[in-house]
């Protein structure tokens, strides 16, 4: 509280005053003190309140979970100007379609290795359709039944629910019957219409996508939220954002973690926007942390973040990195994130975070803890092989 207290005391500004103090008395902070924080607030001060709110919330533990991904297929009929996959629907003979066979193969290949989750998205092919989807899950669950599957976000839902002309809670009480355990939180870019029809004017809309989350919600399945920023949204957006999440988790209580993605300019549409910068970055972890009081997690995402960054993050609100992904993950390194071919051990992420002097936790997709690496040592893990 010490270094708190004497960023606080050097503060003159009325305003911020007001807000630490309501962030130190668990008090909401409203819209406009999010946009004064965006507008007037230097970074070491919200960087400090949001590290205090971290600490208050899970002390130095800082989340990781053992999951790999599946990619489908990288073939999408949207055209997302943000997203490098975007230009493969009309070149759709260089893009790649997984069978359930091969996809098995893929699960298959860490039978006997300790994940705990699959996270399966990818692009929105027109011929997956849901019968597809609930046969993989069918499989997946045969297969390895204590195995999570996080998999699809609304707008790949969205579009399975109207091609098999189901209602929004047919189709995900379907899925979740055939073995869908929860929702990844992609696909929310930034709800604004005004600023979602520049970006990605042809999927499902901001209130299409909450609506989806919050069936699965209803349904008991927990979700995760993204924002994507750093392009053609301002601060307001940015707040509208997380004022539509922050309502919807007052409702249902179903999120688990808010994800803030960096938009990378490599190779799409929108190349011509510059980056943000790091420092911006850590800003809006920082916010977020502070306005969304009802999200019990905010995440980095480290491929896109690059490694140092991630440690960075540690102290400005952020206590999860993800997890500890192998490089079949394309959209990121498509879409020119710091890891080209992102792929981090246990071990390497665990000394990453043990290294900013924090408390590595292994935990399952639902937060349960899985292990505290707190008291092993780098040779003891290196000793172990995922
Ligand atoms: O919605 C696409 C983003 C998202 C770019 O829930 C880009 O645990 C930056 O949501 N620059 C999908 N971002 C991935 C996603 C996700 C990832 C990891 C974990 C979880 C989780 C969810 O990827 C898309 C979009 O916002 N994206 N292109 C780009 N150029
Ligand atoms: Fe398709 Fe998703 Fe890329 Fe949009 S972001 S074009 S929906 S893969």
């Amino acid at each position: 509280m010490d270094t708190i207290q004497s960023i606080f005391e050097t503060t003159t500004d009325a305003q911020l005053t007001q807000i630490a103090e309501q962030v130190f008395s668990n008090t909401r902070i409203s819209n406009e003190q999010a946009l004064y924080l965006f507008n007037h607030a230097s970074l070491s001060f919200v960087g400090a309140l949001a590290n205090w709110k971290r600490e208050q919330l899970h002390g130095h533990k800082t989340y990781f979970n053992r999951n790999f991904h599946i990619e489908p297929t990288n073939v999408c009929v949207f055209s997302c100007k943000f997203c490098s996959y975007s230009r493969l629907y009309a070149n759709r003979e260089e893009g790649w379609e997984l069978s359930i066979e091969q996809m098995m193969h893929m699960v298959q290949k860490y039978d006997g290795k300790p994940v705990t989750e699959v996270h399966i998205v990818g692009g929105v092919h027109p011929k997956m359709n849901i019968h597809f989807f609930a046969d993989l899950l069918g499989a997946i669950k045969a297969h390895r039944p204590e195995l999570h599957i996080k998999g699809f976000t609304a707008v790949e839902l969205e579009y399975m629910f109207r091609k098999a002309k189901m209602t929004v809670e047919e189709g995900m009480k379907f899925l979740h019957e055939a073995g869908l355990d929860s929702l990844p939180g992609g696909g929310a870019e930034i709800f604004a219409p005004e600023i979602r029809q520049q970006i990605c004017d042809d999927k499902v809309d901001g209130a299409g996508w909450l609506h989806i989350h919050k069936t699965a919600h209803l349904l008991g399945m927990h979700s995760n939220a993204t924002m994507l920023f750093g392009h053609l949204e301002n601060y307001e957006h940015r707040v509208d954002h997380m004022h539509q999440l922050r309502t919807l988790q007052d409702e249902t209580k179903g999120f688990n973690t808010f994800i803030p993605l960096k938009f990378r300019n490599q190779d799409n549409e929108m190349s011509h926007i510059a980056e943000t910068s790091v420092l911006e970055d850590l800003m809006v972890y920082a916010i977020a942390r502070l306005y969304l009081d009802n999200f019990p997690h905010i995440k980095a995402y480290w491929p896109m973040l690059g490694r140092q960054n991630a440690q960075l993050s540690l102290a400005f609100g952020v206590n999860d990195l993800d997890g500890t992904i192998d490089d079949t993950t394309k959209i990121y390194s498509m879409a020119g994130s710091e890891e080209q071919s992102p792929s981090l051990s246990t071990a390497e992420l665990v000394s990453l975070i043990k290294q900013v002097n924090r408390q590595p936790v292994e935990r399952d997709t639902l937060y349960n803890v899985v292990r505290d690496y707190s008291t092993v040592t780098h040779e003891e893990l290196l000793a172990e092989t995922i």
